[in-house]
């Protein structure tokens, strides 16, 4: 039998200073420890030891020239999590917080969202502490091309397939591959989030927002709601938040914050316009990082220094980065009588805030499932890729819906409570759990 206690002591001793990592890990133990304590094949596999330990980190030096001609050294990694269900999957993310810690947890979350898609996808992450911030897009191409000349040796369609996460999109996506290219001589499917003229599967780019959307819209239906006319605040202005403003507004949602590390914009006529989308992802790929142009250009409200989670809202979506939600949030959303709090960054709320929504009965969806998205629109990529074969639009988003609806499904079976509340949670910790564990029993060691 597994006491929570000890083996949480176990896991801290293992990976001091991984702090992220480790709330991660204490989520989904707490969530299956029940499950995992009633099957005794679980317990003789020692599978929760198992599935907290990667398969390999690997670690490297990436060195690069930047515009003024200094030689710049920055650290890589590919965390290689867990190959139970498949290649090893997931993005890659730039941005100065990256720890080898942070990249462990997204790993960790990698595996068990990428087991509730039902796409045969092992669990990875990987990036660098390099900041985008401010860099020239030579000096993009010039890093994103010294990290690949380390990072081809690891990967491959069968292998592992990264992809972009935060601080990496289409234009990086494009030089790493670019890249591993010329360096192999082979061009097949060991990205995603390719542009399309290279072998991009449509839909990729607002595939985590659509499908956060198609999440969010389950869940009040769930709930007995209609998302039409429900006032939704997002965080963060990139490829994710754009996706979700696009997707809520067509929903007939409006969408009235954004936000970037510089405060929070309120937008009272809602982010609703083709010109508001496209003007979003000018910020982003400008490098900039800040958000307040786009209030200065639309007539909006900016609030320096302040995140949106104070507006009375009925859905809030983080959708930057993780633990960008506290407990102090979640009280202010709470009393402000929000419906649905939906993860759409990865850990976006603090273990504290996730736990109080529970508590006080809102329903809550952890990013593991609601973001989920993107990484099945990866997997249909690969797909397309392996059978050298392109599927449209329309196919692309039918599969999306379907994917989407068979998460929330598997969130309702595993975290039905007997009042009828959904612990979102726990049904898709539990879900992704048993597919990865029964898979790795039966591999064997
Ligand atoms: O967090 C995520 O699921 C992603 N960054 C997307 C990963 C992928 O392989 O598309």
């Amino acid at each position: 039998m597994y006491q929570f206690d000890s083996f949480m002591s176990y896991l801290e001793r293992k990976n001091p200073s991984e702090p992220e990592f480790i709330e991660a890990a204490s989520e989904v133990v707490s969530s299956v420890l029940d499950w995992v304590n009633d099957n005794p094949y679980y317990i003789k596999n020692k599978i929760l030891e198992r599935i907290t330990e990667p398969d390999r980190v690997v670690s490297f030096k990436v060195e690069w020239e930047d515009d003024e001609g200094n030689i710049n050294v920055n650290r890589g990694w590919r965390v290689q999590f867990n190959n139970a269900l498949g290649p090893y999957k997931g993005g890659l993310r730039f941005h100065s917080s990256v720890t080898e810690g942070t990249l462990k947890f997204l790993a960790f979350e990698q595996i068990f969202k990428n087991s509730l898609t039902g796409l045969p996808m092992g669990g990875g992450k990987g990036g660098s502490d390099f900041s985008p911030k401010g860099r020239s897009d030579e000096e993009i191409r010039r890093f994103c091309n010294a990290f690949m000349r380390e990072l081809y040796r690891h990967i491959g369609p069968d292998v592992d397939v990264p992809a972009g996460d935060v601080g990496v999109g289409k234009r990086e996506i494009g030089y790493l591959f670019g890249e591993y290219k010329r360096l192999t001589g082979r061009h097949e499917g060991v990205l995603t989030g390719k542009g399309l003229e290279y072998g991009g599967s449509p839909m990729r780019p607002e595939a985590t927002g659509y499908g956060a959307l198609y999440f969010a819209r389950e869940m009040l239906q769930d709930a007995g709601m209609d998302i039409k006319d429900k006032r939704v605040a997002l965080s963060g202005f990139g490829n994710v938040a754009w996706g979700a403003a696009k997707k809520a507004s067509e929903m007939g949602a409006k969408v009235v914050t954004l936000s970037g590390p510089d405060g929070y914009v309120l937008d009272e006529d809602g982010v609703s316009t083709p010109e508001k989308w496209a003007y979003m992802l000018s910020l982003r790929s400008s490098n900039k990082d800040v958000v307040e142009p786009y209030a200065k250009k639309f007539g909006a409200k900016f609030f320096p220094g302040l995140k949106p989670w104070r507006e009375k809202v009925d859905i809030a979506m983080p959708s930057a980065i993780q633990n960008e939600l506290s407990l102090e949030d979640a009280k202010m959303l709470e009393d402000n009588g929000v419906n649905a709090v939906v993860e759409v960054s990865n850990m976006g709320l603090t273990r504290d805030a996730a736990d109080y929504l529970v508590s006080k009965k809102v329903p809550f969806a952890p990013g593991k499932a609601a973001n989920a998205g993107g990484v099945a629109v990866s997997g249909l990529e690969m797909s397309q890729n392996a059978g050298h074969i392109y599927w449209n639009d329309e196919e692309i988003d039918g599969k999306l819906k379907g994917i989407m609806k068979g998460i929330h499904s598997s969130c309702l079976e595993f975290g039905r409570e007997e009042d009828g509340y959904i612990d979102y949670r726990k049904g898709a910790n539990i879900a992704g759990f048993i597919k990865v564990a029964d898979a790795m029993c039966a591999l064997g060691y």
